[in-house]
């Protein structure tokens, strides 16, 4: 199995920062994977993207395998030679997508069967399917095993049954995903809340083994308290020599709670999704752009960012842009939120090489909550 090297170059209780070593480039842990859900992180040029410090981002099975099909992406070149980003891209299976997307969607034993949420059409996603589109046609660098996840709250029995279809269908990823060399697959962790379920689910997963294991099934309507108490036990059941990587979430807040619990990775649509809709995040806490306060605020959002949009224009002409719904806002403030997300990874990973992560969970807390809604 062609596992990518990983090393922990140093932990601080329970966090580490560390390399995830690929053919395509080096991945800094904690990272954070920007989402481009259909071959395009939103309003932003890969150039734009790159330059926030990203050094891998995140595509879907889902939209891709219906716009414009996984077999128009492979014969275009790949994903990677398609969008024109040469770094390392991690690809979600697309179970979770079908469940919060899609139409009608019908998940038995063999596949999940779902009506697209663009014309309607019938398509069937199976764990070998799912495979065959991340690896083969988009040729994604870290491939996602199908998973089945409830929303929560859901009762015990479900969550049990969909985490151990999870761990059935992790052995059938693993199959169809077969012996790789430059291609990793990383597994899933399922069981809602529960401590005894996400036992049982990392105790499978370990059984099959992985390039790299997941926390599914947070951030679905649980809570932040909730989903940090799953995370006071839930990395710890994965083995400490591979990457962990919690999906979908989250706030800034939530990753830097995540982290210092032991999470490695971390992908989430809030910083361009909230840039779209005039909000920034700061070290300060959030903002929204479109508040009158703004309007002829002339100091920039962040004087020490690497990227223009954050250094180089003042809040009173983004709130401008905001206000008079011009595409550069949308660009300008998915552009800064992507900065500030990445500036947060190397502060936390500078702190943990330093020793003081727990200072600095605190001192964000603190500062994050000024803004506080
Ligand atoms: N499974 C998959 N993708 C996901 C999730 C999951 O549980 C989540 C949950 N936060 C986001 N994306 N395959």
């Amino acid at each position: 199995m062609g596992a990518f090297p990983f090393t922990v170059a140093a932990s601080d209780g329970r966090a580490r920062t560390g390399v995830l070593s690929t053919p395509r480039g080096e991945i800094r842990t904690p990272a954070f994977m920007p989402v481009g859900t259909a071959g395009t992180v939103k309003a932003l040029t890969v150039e734009q993207v790159a330059a926030t410090g990203a050094d891998i981002i995140l595509g879907n099975t889902y939209h891709l395998m219906l716009r414009p099909t996984a077999e128009r992406v492979r014969r275009m070149g790949g994903l990677h030679r398609f969008m024109r980003w040469e770094k390392p891209i991690l690809t979600d299976s697309g179970g979770f997508q079908v469940m919060s997307l899609s139409k009608i969607s019908k998940v038995t034993e063999e596949a999940v069967t779902f009506q697209s949420h663009l014309d309607g059409s019938r398509h069937v996603l199976s764990p070998e399917r799912s495979m065959e589109i991340q690896a083969d046609l988009l040729g994604s660098d870290i491939v996602m095993q199908l998973d089945e996840l409830v929303a929560l709250p859901a009762d015990e029995t479900r969550a049990a049954d969909a985490m151990r279809r999870s761990a059935r269908w992790g052995d059938r990823s693993k199959a169809a995903f077969g012996a790789r060399e430059a291609q990793a697959l990383f597994g899933i962790q399922q069981g809602g809340t529960w401590e005894h379920l996400r036992r049982e689910s990392a105790e499978r997963m370990i059984e099959t083994g992985f390039d790299g294991y997941a926390i599914g099934g947070l951030a679905v309507g649980e809570g932040h308290e909730a989903m940090v108490e799953v995370l006071d036990f839930a990395p710890a059941m994965l083995p400490a020599d591979r990457p962990r990587y919690l999906m979908g979430v989250g706030k800034p807040i939530d990753i830097v709670e995540a982290v210092y619990r032991g999470v490695d990775m971390f992908d989430c649509v809030l910083p361009t999704r909230s840039g779209r809709h005039g909000q920034a995040w700061t070290w300060d806490g959030p903002i929204n752009l479109k508040n009158a306060r703004f309007a002829e605020d002339d100091t920039p959002l962040d004087a020490a960012s690497p990227v223009s949009a954050s250094r180089d224009y003042s809040k009173a002409y983004l709130h401008h842009l905001v206000k008079a719904n011009e595409i550069l806002g949308q660009v300008l403030l998915s552009w800064h939120n992507l900065a500030f997300f990445q500036a947060l990874m190397a502060e936390m990973r500078a702190a943990i090489a330093e020793g003081r992560m727990e200072a600095f969970r605190a001192g964000f807390a603190s500062r994050q909550l000024r803004n506080a809604p």
